[in-house]
C-alpha cells in the first residue's frame, strides 16, 4: 500500500509510475525481474517488510546481474526498523529510504534528473546510501508528515484493482486505505509506532470520504479495508468521518483495526450505520499477566464487552491472538483459548509471536535468549511450517518466532485454532451468517477444508493445492546462505 501512495505522489509531479505486486501475481524473483525489465524503468523501488527481505534481495541481485546500472532503492517497514543494517548484508541495491517515502523519493527523482548517483543523494533527508568510497551515509531523518491531506490520494489506477479482495468482505474489488498514520500505544511486539510514529495523524474526514467516493465511482470498489493501526483511537474524528460517509450516500462495506478499549456501544452503532462490516480487534492474550507484560493494558471485562457490543450491532469481529509471548505457559495460553471461545468473535487467528526488529519485545527477547539477535539475516521462507490459513492469506512468517522454554508454541497454535473452529457454536454462527450472506459461502468452504482434519487425508485435489502453495511460497530457497555482496564481480564481468 505504501508504494501506491508513493506512486500517486510521483505521478502528481509528472513522473511515470508502474507498480508490480509480486504477492498478488504470485511471481518468483526471476519472473519479477523479467517484468521489471520489460517496463524499461529508470529507477526501481521495493517495499519490504522483514519477511520479504530474502526475496527482495534476491530480486535485486538478479536485476543487478542483468542490468548493473539500473538504480534500485529499498524502503518500507524493514528499513524503518533496522536502518542501515541491510547495507552490511548486501550491495545489490543502490540506496534505501527510511520512513515515509512520498516526498523523499520525489526529491530523489528530481535530483536524479540533474545529477548522478550517489552524489545527488547527499543531504536528502531520509536517505541512506553508500558514497563513492563505499562508506554508508545516513542522512538526517525526515520528520513524519503533519498534514496528510497535502499528500496525493492513493492511486489504484496503476494496478489491476479487480485482483484485490478479502474473502471476508463483499467484493472484489476490496482495497486498502490508510486514513490515519501512527499509534500512541506502546504494545511491546508492535512495529507500527516505530514505522508510522507515536503520534496519530489524520486525513480530514472530508478528504477521506472524498477518496472513498472517488474509488467507488472510478473502480467500482465496494469493500474497503482501513489499515490504520488504531482506527478508532480518536472518537470525535470517527464520529465526524462516519457522519460524512453516511451523508455521502455511498454504499460500501468496510473493515478496520482497533483495540477493545477504543470502542463504545454508541460508537459501534454509528459505525454500523456507516457501513462497518468487520472489526479486527488485536486482543493478543486472555491472561492479565501476559497483557501486562506486552503492555497491552486492557482488562478482560473490556474484551468481553467490546465483543458483545460489536456482535449486537451486527458487525463481524475478527480477533487476533499471540501464542508464545514472553512469560507464556500452558496455563496462560489455556486462558487465551478459553477467552477466545467465550468472547465469541466471528473469526479468530492465533499467531506465533515474532520478535520484529526495533520493537521492545525484540530487545527483551534477545536479552533473555528467546530469539537470536539479527535473526532476519538468516531467515528463509519455510512453506511447510506455515499454516494453510496463513498461506492463503498471503502472509506468513516463522523466522523470528520466540522460543519460550517449556512451551511449544506451534502445537498450541494448532490446538487453539482447532478448538476455536471445531465448536458447534462457531459452526452454527457461521452457517447462519453464510445463509444470510451467500458471498461468504466460498470462504466458509475453504475454512472448513483448512480447519477440519480432512487435510490429513491428503486428497489428490488437496495435494495439488498444497503443491501450488509450496511453489508460490518457497521463494528463494537459497536465501539463508546467499551472498548478496556480488555486485563488484557482476560489474567486472560486464
Ligand atoms: C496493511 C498492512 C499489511 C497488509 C498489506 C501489506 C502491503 N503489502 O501493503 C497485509 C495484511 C497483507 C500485511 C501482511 C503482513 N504484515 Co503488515 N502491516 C500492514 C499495516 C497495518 C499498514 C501498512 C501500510 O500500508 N501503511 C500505509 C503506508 C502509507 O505506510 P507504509 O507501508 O509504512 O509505507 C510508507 C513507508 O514505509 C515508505 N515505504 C514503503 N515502501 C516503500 C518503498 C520504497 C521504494 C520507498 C522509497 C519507501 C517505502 O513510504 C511509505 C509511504 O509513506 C502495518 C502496521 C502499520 N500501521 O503501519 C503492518 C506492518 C507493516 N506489517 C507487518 C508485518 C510483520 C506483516 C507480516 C509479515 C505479518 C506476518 N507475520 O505474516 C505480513 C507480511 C506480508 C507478506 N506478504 O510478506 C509489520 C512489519 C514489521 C517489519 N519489521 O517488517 C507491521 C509494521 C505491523 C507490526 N506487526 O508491527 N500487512
Ligand atoms: S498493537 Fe495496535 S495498539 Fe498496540 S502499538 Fe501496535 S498498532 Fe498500536
Amino acid at each position: 500500500m505504501g508504494i501506491l501512495y508513493i506512486g500517486a505522489e510521483l505521478r502528481k509531479h509528472g513522473h511515470a509510475v508502474d507498480v508490480i505486486d509480486a504477492d498478488i501475481d504470485g511471481l518468483t524473483e526471476t519472473e519479477m525481474a523479467d517484468r521489471i525489465l520489460q517496463g524499461e524503468p529508470d529507477l526501481v523501488g521495493f517495499s519490504l517488510m522483514t519477511p520479504q527481505l530474502p526475496s527482495t534481495l534476491q530480486t535485486c541481485f538478479e536485476l543487478k546481474q542483468r542490468r548493473p546500472n539500473l538504480p534500485l532503492v529499498l524502503g518500507g517497514a524493514h528499513i524503518a526498523s533496522t536502518g542501515d543494517d541491510v547495507f552490511s548484508m548486501a550491495d545489490c541495491f543502490d540506496f534505501a529510504i527510511d520512513g515515509e517515502g512520498e516526498l523523499t523519493l520525489l526529491e530523489v527523482c528530481e535530483r536524479m534528473q540533474e545529477g548522478s548517483l550517489p552524489d545527488c543523494l547527499e543531504g536528502v533527508p531520509g536517505v541512506l546510501f553508500r558514497d563513492a568510497e563505499g562508506n554508508v551515509i545516513r542522512n538526517c531523518p525526515r520528520p513524519f508528515y503533519k498534514e496528510l491531506d497535502d499528500l496525493a490520494p492513493i492511486d489504484y489506477g496503476v494496478v489491476d484493482v479487480r485482483k484485490y479482495k478479502i474473502p471476508t468482505l463483499p467484493g472484489p474489488p476490496v482495497v486498502g486505505l490508510m486514513i490515519t498514520r501512527g499509534c500512541p500505544f506502546k504494545c511491546t511486539y508492535c512495529d507500527a509506532p516505530i514505522t508510522t510514529g507515536k503520534k496519530i495523524r489524520f486525513h480530514s474526514p472530508d478528504r477521506a470520504v472524498a477518496d472513498i467516493v472517488r474509488m467507488h465511482r472510478e473502480f467500482g470498489v465496494r469493500g474497503f479495508s482501513f489499515r490504520d493501526s488504531t482506527f478508532t483511537a480518536k472518537k470525535k474524528w470517527v464520529v465526524e468521518f462516519c457522519e460524512k460517509l453516511i451523508a455521502s450516500g455511498v454504499k460500501i462495506a468496510w473493515r478496520c483495526n482497533t483495540r477493545v478499549d477504543c470502542v463504545t456501544d454508541e460508537l459501534l452503532a454509528l459505525m454500523k450505520r456507516a457501513g462497518c462490516h468487520t472489526i479486527n480487534f488485536g486482543v493478543e492474550s486472555g491472561h492479565p499477566e501476559i497483557l501486562k507484560r506486552i503492555k497491552k493494558d486492557v482488562d478482560l471485562q473490556r474484551i468481553y464487552d467490546a465483543h458483545k457490543w460489536t456482535n449486537k450491532h451486527g458487525i463481524r469481529t475478527y480477533t487476533t491472538f499471540l501464542v508464545g509471548s514472553p512469560g507464556e505457559t500452558d496455563e496462560t495460553i489455556r486462558a487465551t483459548i478459553d477467552l477466545a471461545k467465550k468472547a465469541r468473535p466471528s473469526m479468530a487467528m492465533f499467531f506465533v509471536t515474532i520478535g520484529y526488529p526495533g520493537t521492545e519485545m525484540y530487545t527483551e527477547a534477545v536479552k533473555e535468549g528467546l530469539v537470536e539477535a539479527g535473526w532476519w539475516r538468516e531467515q528463509a521462507w519455510n512453506p511447510d511450517k506455515n499454516t494453510a490459513f496463513e498461506k492463503r492469506w498471503g502472509w506468513s512468517a516463522d523466522a523470528g518466532a520466540l522460543t519460550i522454554p517449556g512451551f511449544d508454541a506451534e502445537r498450541w497454535q494448532k490446538r487453539a485454532t482447532r478448538e476455536f473452529y471445531l465448536r458447534p457454536r462457531f459452526v452454527w454462527d457461521t452457517l447462519v451468517f453464510t445463509l444470510r450472506n451467500p458471498y461468504f459461502l466460498g470462504h466458509a468452504l475453504k475454512l472448513s477444508l483448512e480447519i477440519l482434519p480432512l487435510h490429513k487425508l491428503r486428497l489428490p485435489l488437496q495435494r495439488l493445492r498444497i503443491n501450488a502453495a509450496h511453489k508460490r511460497y518457497s521463494r528463494c530457497p537459497e536465501a539463508a546462505t546467499w551472498d548478496y555482496h556480488k555486485r563488484g564481480s557482476i560489474e567486472a564481468g560486464g
